[in-house]
């Protein structure tokens, strides 16, 4: 297949490329580097060295003989190259991952929340116009979030993308699906909550063929591909904004940093290892919806963890020391989470789930790139309001207590 990796240089996009591209199939990557320009922004950088996109391209194609073409396109604000560019191009599937996704950047100042929205909605929406337009059709899977369902306990599994209601109508009640009432917890989240509805309503309106992958928060930094050469390596995040907390427990433990949970921990979260999401993203292209088909969701996560016990495990793993903090985000201090996972099991998805040697391997990286941290961009203090504003901790090591 010919494939369109929107957003390729991200921390899912690239190994997802280089995963596609492995086997077997044409790849290009059509990305506005976005990524690295927020981390010039926010003065902070990858954990690990990240060549140049197209360095990264010349590598691939002299490791693996296969070549991954790079595109320089905004998708957000070039509507008119986008549509020149599928004509070009003629993709058989579109994936779409070029979306700003750290929520704790999306509520940092209202410019973050407007850049996200301007971003993440347009992009989505210009590329749901320009497929109509050009005809061309694609099958296009999006990276969507388990963050759109909310987290408030519901006692009930949440279901892949659609609940079962039943209406009382004037003749008696009747059974409907529609799709799973979103509570979003950010403003980045809500961007994805009002994808759907774009969604919705192209394959409604115009059979485009659409699949959503709800996605869980994905650990780990290496795939099989990225692995190959030290200059295949993923972008693997740190800071307070866009480091994932796994992932940030892993890195803190590495370098001798608290484990800063936030609030009591009890937040339950979905999960799913890097590597298994780009096998994900394999199986849904491989299994598109018909045109007039309602949008295909699964949700993209193989286990459930409260961050608490992720901590400790992390802590016990490794003598880290554990932190609760003012919890800096607005969000239940405790919540259950079950979720089906059911259509991906089905289509052979084997999950890898959390155990010490993976977790190790991800220390031994950040053990690796230790010099590369600037402890003072550790700390997550975006704060979701102006009172919780006033509560959060900038120094959850207390360097500057012991300086006095
Ligand atoms: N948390 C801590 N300590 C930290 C960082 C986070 O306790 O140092 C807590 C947060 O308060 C939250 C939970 O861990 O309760 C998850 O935070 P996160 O930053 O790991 O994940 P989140 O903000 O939800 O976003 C990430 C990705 C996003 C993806 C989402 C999937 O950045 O792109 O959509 O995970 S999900 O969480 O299922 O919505």
């Amino acid at each position: 297949m010919r494939i369109a990796v929107l957003g390729g240089d991200g921390f899912v996009g690239w190994p997802t490329s280089l995963h596609l591209s492995a086997a077997g199939h044409e790849v290009h990557i059509v990305d506005n580097l976005s990524r690295r320009w927020i981390d010039t922004e926010l003065g902070v950088q990858s954990l690990t060295p990240m060549d140049s996109i197209q360095e990264r391209c010349r590598i691939w194609k002299q490791e693996s003989g296969n070549s991954i073409q790079f595109h320089l396109l905004n998708l957000a604000r070039e509507y008119e190259r986008l549509k020149q560019w599928l004509l070009d191009h003629r993709p058989d599937a579109v994936i779409h991952f070029a979306e700003q996704r750290a929520a704790p950047y999306s509520m940092k100042t209202d410019r973050h929340k407007v850049y996200t929205v301007d971003n993440n909605v347009n992009a989505t929406h210009n590329l749901l116009a320009a497929l109509v337009e050009t005809g061309i059709d694609a099958h296009l899977v999006h990276l969507g979030t388990m963050g759109v369902y909310g987290y408030s306990s519901v006692g009930a599994p949440i279901p892949e993308g659609y609940l079962d209601v039943q209406i009382d109508t004037p003749a008696g009640p009747r059974d409907q699906q529609i799709l799973y009432p979103t509570r979003p917890g950010s403003v980045y989240h809500m961007t994805k909550s009002l994808d759907q509805i774009l969604f919705q309503f192209y394959a409604q309106n115009d059979g485009l063929r659409i699949t959503d992958l709800h996605q869980g928060i994905v650990w780990g930094t290496h795939t099989d591909q990225t692995r190959r050469h030290e200059q295949l390596i993923n972008r693997f995040d740190y800071d307070g904004d866009y480091g994932t907390v796994l992932n940030r427990f892993l890195i803190q433990a590495a370098i001798g940093y608290p484990l800063t949970v936030h609030g009591t921990g009890g937040q339950t979260r979905a999960f799913i290892h890097l590597q298994d999401s780009v096998r994900c993203i394999e199986l849904a292209l491989g299994d598109p919806p018909k045109a007039g088909e309602r949008v295909r969701i699964f949700n993209q996560m193989t286990e459930t963890h409260r961050v608490r016990d992720l901590a400790h495990l992390v802590a016990r793993m490794t003598g880290a020391q554990v932190k609760p903090l003012p919890n800096p985000r607005k969000e239940a201090d405790e919540n259950d989470l079950i979720v089906r996972n059911d259509q991906f099991l089905a289509l052979g998805l084997q999950p890898i789930t959390l155990h010490e040697g993976l977790l190790a391997e991800v220390v031994d990286v950040a053990r690796k790139y230790a010099h590369r941290i600037d402890r003072t961009r550790v700390p997550a203090v975006s704060a979701w309001t102006r009172d919780i504003a006033r509560r959060v901790d900038h120094d959850p090591e207390g360097r500057k207590l012991r300086a006095v």
